[in-house]
C-alpha cells in the first residue's frame, strides 16, 4: 500500500488529505489527525476522474462558435494550431489583444500563466479570485502593506461578516470556530439570514443587505468616541488618525442603525465587546468582497483591527516571504515592458487591482528590501472583469480577440453573464483548459483536458500571502490524455519562441528550480510531506506601505484619485428606479453556497446531484404566501436586467422582503450551445441577474456587487 499527501481542491476548503492506495482500492483520509473534518466529497476521486462526461482528449470545434461539433485531435496538433492563431492575433492587434482568465486555486499554484503572458507582452489577466479574497488582499495591502491573517488559536472574539461555515464549507475554519467557542470566545455574526452559524452567535446583527460598511464605520465611531482604542499603537504605528476621527464622526450609531435596520444600542454594545477583547479577529469572508462599498468595508475592517491594537497580536501581517521562488518571481513581471503595463484594461477606471496600484509600493519594497510583488494574492494584479469583457465585445479602448479560460468557468463566474457570452462570441480564438464541456467550453474553439488534483504532482502555493510551499503528490494516473497546465504553457512557449524562459522539461524540473534556494529538491519536499515547507519572512511585523505605518487614511487610494477614507454610499439601481413604483419589491442577493456542489462544478456527480437536484431560491414564508408561491414551485426571479428560473424553498431564516439566489447552476445533462442556453446556465445562473455597469461595481476595484443585493421580483412560473 502506498501513502501520498496532497490538498483536496474539490472546493477551496484547502483540506490536506492522505491517500492510501492499494491498486484499485483507495481511501482518502485527513492528513492531520487534529483536523478530522474531511468531507465526503474528497472520497469521490475515482468517480470524478473516470466520469464518462470528462474531457480526456484535446477537442476542436469544427462547427460554428457556440454551436460546437467536437473533433478529437492530438496534443501536438492542438498546440500547433493554437500557437499559430495566437501569434496571428498578437501580430494583427498587438499582444495585449490576448487575455487570460484563470482560477489558480484549481491549479495548485500561480505565476506560470503570467510568465507566459509577460513573455508575450500582455497585461490582460483576470481571475475570479479578484472577487474572492484577491480584492481583500489589495485593501489589506493599502492599509498594512500586506495581508493580515487571523490567529484562531488565541482568539477570544470573532467578528463574522456573513460567514457560514460547516463540515462541507471550510471545515478547517469550522473546527477552529468550534474550538474557540468552547474556550469561551464571543461570536458576533453580521448576516441578514439566521444561518446555523448566526444561531450560535452571542450577537447576531441582522443588517440590511449591503450595509456592512456603514456598520463598520459605526463601530469605528464608537471605538474612537468612547476612547476604546489602543493609543500607543495608534500613535506609534499608524498615520491618518485625525482624518479618520473626522470621518467616523459622520457615522454615529443612530445613523448607522437606521441605515442597517438594527438597534443603535446593539451597534454600541458590539463595538465595545470587540474593542475590549484581548485577541479579537475579523476573519476573511467573501460577502465583503462583492458589494458596492467593498473597498470601504474591507478598509474599515482593517482600521478596526489596527485601532483596537490587534494587528500583529491576533491578526498577523506576515509580509512577503523569501527563500524559494514565489509566484511573483516565477511570473517574471520584469519581462513586461512599461508601455504594455500602461495598457492594462481597467487601469484608469478601477485601478486598485491593477499595476497602477502595485507600482505605488515600489519604494516601500526597496526600503524594506523585499522583492517587487504586484500579485500579492496570486492573481490579484488583474483587470477588472467588466473592463476586460467590454474590450472583448469590441467596446474599446482597443480590441481583445483571443481568450484563454484556465480552470475558470468564465461565462458563469462574474456579473452580466449575457455580456460575457457576447464577449466570447466576438473572439478570433477561445481556448478552455477544463475537465468538462462547461458553458464556457461550449464557446471555445479548443478544449484542452487538464489533469485533476489527485492526478498531479504540485508544489504550491496558489497564493503568495503565506510563507509556505505545500506539496501535493499524485496518487492516480491522469485519465486518458489529460495533461498538466505546465505541459500546455511550455508547449505554447516553445512554439512562440520563448523556450529559453521555460527551460524546465517538466514540472518536476520547475519545482527543483523553485526549491533550489531552500537547498531542497522536489524529491526532498515529497519526503518531508505532509509538512509544509516554510519560507523566511522578509519583513516580519513591519508595514510595507508607502509611509511604513498602518495607513488609517490610505495614501495609495488617494494617489489613485479615490477617497483615502472609508464611507458608505447607498447603491443605486437605475433600472428599478425607472420602473413603476413597487415593480421590484424584493432585494435579491446572489452567491449562497450549497454543500454538494462547488461554485459551478460538481453538478455532474450523481451521488451529489441526488442530494441537490435542482437550483433553489430561498424566500420567507410570509412573502411566499403573499405571492401565492408554495414550497418546491418553479418560479421566475427577475431584476431590471435579467431573469432566472429556480425552485422555491420557503425558509424562515430568510428575512422578509429578500430573496436568496444560488450561484453556479447549470445542468450538464441538458442541451449545449448558445441557442439552447448553454446547458441551463442562461436559465439558472445568478450572473444573469446582475449587471456590470459602473453603478453596480465597487469604484476602486471594479468588482461587481453580487452580495449586497439588487431589487427583484418573483412570480410562480
Ligand atoms: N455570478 C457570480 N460570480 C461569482 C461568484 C458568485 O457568487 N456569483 N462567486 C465568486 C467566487 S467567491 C469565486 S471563488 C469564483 C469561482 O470561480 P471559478 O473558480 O472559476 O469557479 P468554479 O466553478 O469553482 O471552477 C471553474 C471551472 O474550473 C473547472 N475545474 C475544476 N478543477 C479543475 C482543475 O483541476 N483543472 C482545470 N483546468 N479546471 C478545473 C471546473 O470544471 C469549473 O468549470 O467565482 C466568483 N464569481
Ligand atoms: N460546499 C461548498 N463549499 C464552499 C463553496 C461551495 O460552492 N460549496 N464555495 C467556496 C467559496 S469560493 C467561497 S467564497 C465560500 C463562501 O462561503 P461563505 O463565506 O459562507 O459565503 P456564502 O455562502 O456566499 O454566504 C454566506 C452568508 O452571507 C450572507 N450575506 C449575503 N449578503 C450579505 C451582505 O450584504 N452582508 C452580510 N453581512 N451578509 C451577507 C448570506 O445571508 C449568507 O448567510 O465558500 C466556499 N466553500
Ligand atoms: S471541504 Fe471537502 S471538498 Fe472541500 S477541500 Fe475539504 S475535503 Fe475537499
Ligand atoms: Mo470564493
Amino acid at each position: 500500500m502506498e501513502t501520498k499527501y496532497t490538498t483536496c481542491v474539490f472546493c477551496d476548503g484547502g483540506c490536506r488529505v492522505k491517500a492510501e492506495v492499494d491498486g484499485d482500492r483507495l481511501r482518502v483520509l485527513p492528513a492531520d489527525p487534529a483536523f478530522p473534518a474531511i468531507c465526503p466529497k474528497a472520497g469521490m476521486v475515482d468517480a470524478y476522474r473516470l466520469h464518462p462526461d470528462r474531457v480526456t482528449v484535446p477537442l476542436k470545434n469544427v462547427g460554428e462558435r457556440g454551436e460546437p461539433q467536437w473533433q478529437e485531435m492530438s496534443w501536438d496538433q492542438a498546440l500547433d494550431e493554437i500557437a499559430a492563431r495566437l501569434r496571428a492575433v498578437a501580430d494583427a492587434y498587438g499582444p495585449e489583444a490576448v487575455a487570460f482568465a484563470e482560477m489558480p486555486l484549481n491549479m495548485g499554484f500561480g505565476g506560470i500563466t503570467r510568465r507566459l503572458m509577460n513573455c508575450l507582452g500582455t497585461p490582460n489577466y483576470t481571475a475570479p479570485v479578484a472577487l474572492c479574497m484577491g480584492n481583500t488582499a489589495q485593501v489589506h495591502r493599502a492599509v498594512y502593506g500586506w495581508f493580515a491573517g487571523a490567529d484562531w488559536e488565541r482568539t477570544d472574539c470573532i467578528v463574522y461578516f456573513g460567514q457560514d461555515r460547516d463540515r462541507e464549507r471550510w471545515p478547517g475554519e469550522y473546527l477552529a470556530l468550534n474550538a474557540a467557542l468552547e474556550r469561551g470566545a464571543v461570536l458576533i455574526e453580521v448576516d441578514p439570514r439566521e444561518t446555523a452559524t448566526a444561531k450560535r452567535a452571542h450577537y447576531h446583527l441582522r443588517i440590511r443587505y449591503g450595509t456592512d460598511a456603514a456598520l463598520a464605520l459605526g463601530w469605528i465611531n464608537v471605538v474612537i468616541g468612547e476612547g476604546l482604542y489602543d493609543r500607543a499603537f495608534v500613535e506609534g504605528s499608524c498615520t491618518g488618525f485625525d482624518e479618520l476621527a473626522a470621518r467616523a464622526a459622520e457615522y454615529p450609531p443612530e445613523r448607522v442603525a437606521a441605515l442597517c435596520g438594527i438597534d443603535a444600542e446593539l451597534v454600541r454594545e458590539t463595538a465595545r465587546v470587540y474593542a475590549r477583547a484581548q485577541a479579537a479577529i475579523i476573519p476573511w469572508g467573501v460577502v465583503g468582497d462583492m458589494q458596492r462599498n467593498s473597498t470601504s468595508l474591507l478598509q474599515a475592517q482593517c482600521i478596526l483591527r489596527a485601532l483596537c491594537g490587534f494587528v500583529n497580536k491576533s491578526e498577523s501581517v506576515c509580509g512577503p516571504a523569501l527563500g524559494g521562488v514565489g509566484n511573483a518571481e516565477l511570473a517574471a513581471f520584469e519581462l513586461l515592458p512599461s508601455e504594455k503595463r500602461a495598457l492594462q484594461l481597467g487601469r484608469g477606471a478601477h485601478p486598485l487591482l491593477t499595476f497602477a496600484a502595485s507600482d505605488l509600493y515600489r519604494q516601500a519594497n526597496e526600503r524594506e528590501g523585499v522583492p517587487y510583488e504586484p500579485d500579492l494574492l496570486a492573481e490579484s494584479c488583474a483587470c477588472d472583469p467588466a473592463s476586460l469583457f467590454a474590450a472583448m465585445r469590441g467596446e474599446g479602448p482597443y480590441p481583445v480577440k483571443a481568450f484563454f479560460s484556465v480552470a475558470n468557468n468564465t461565462v458563469m463566474s462574474y456579473a452580466n453573464q449575457q455580456g460575457i457570452v457576447d464577449a466570447l462570441m466576438n473572439q478570433d480564438l477561445v481556448v478552455a483548459f477544463e475537465h468538462w464541456l462547461t458553458p464556457t467550453a461550449q464557446l471555445a474553439d479548443y478544449v484542452l483536458p487538464d489533469d485533476m488534483w489527485a492526478e498531479r504532482d504540485v508544489l504550491g502555493s496558489p497564493f503568495d500571502v503565506g510563507p509556505a510551499f505545500s506539496t501535493g503528490q499524485a496518487f492516480r494516473r491522469p485519465a486518458g490524455q489529460c495533461k498538466s497546465w505546465y505541459y500546455v504553457v511550455k508547449g505554447l512557449a516553445d512554439r512562440l519562441g520563448f523556450a529559453e524562459r521555460f527551460p524546465w522539461a517538466n514540472e518536476h524540473e520547475l519545482y527543483d528550480w523553485r526549491l533550489a534556494p531552500l537547498g531542497l529538491t522536489w524529491e526532498d519536499a515529497c519526503a518531508r510531506a505532509p509538512e509544509p515547507l516554510l519560507r523566511e519572512l522578509a519583513a516580519p511585523g513591519r508595514f510595507v506601505t508607502p509611509s511604513g505605518k498602518v495607513e488609517l487614511a490610505s495614501s495609495v487610494l488617494a494617489e489613485l484619485g479615490f477617497d483615502p477614507l472609508p464611507s458608505y454610499e447607498e447603491p443605486s439601481d437605475p433600472g428599478c428606479e425607472a420602473a413603476p413604483e413597487g415593480a421590484y419589491p424584493y432585494v435579491a442577493f446572489a452567491g449562497f453556497r450549497e454543500r454538494k456542489s462547488y461554485n459551478t462544478n460538481l453538478h455532474q456527480m450523481p451521488e451529489l446531484r441526488a442530494q441537490e437536484p435542482e437550483p433553489r431560491f430561498f424566500v420567507n414564508p410570509a412573502d411566499a404566501a403573499a405571492e401565492g408561491i408554495g414550497e418546491g414551485a418553479w418560479c421566475v426571479v427577475e431584476t431590471a436586467y435579467g431573469q432566472v428560473e429556480l425552485l422555491s424553498h420557503l425558509d424562515e431564516a430568510q428575512p422578509e422582503g429578500t430573496l436568496r439566489v444560488p450561484h453556479g447552476w447549470w445542468k450538464p445533462e441538458t442541451a449545449p450551445g448558445v441557442a439552447a442556453g448553454l446547458s441551463g446556465a442562461c436559465l439558472h445562473n445568478d450572473g444573469m441577474l446582475f449587471p456590470d455597469a459602473d453603478w453596480n461595481l465597487d469604484p476602486a476595484q471594479g468588482v461587481p456587487n453580487l452580495r449586497g443585493g439588487i431589487h427583484a421580483r418573483v412570480r410562480a412560473k
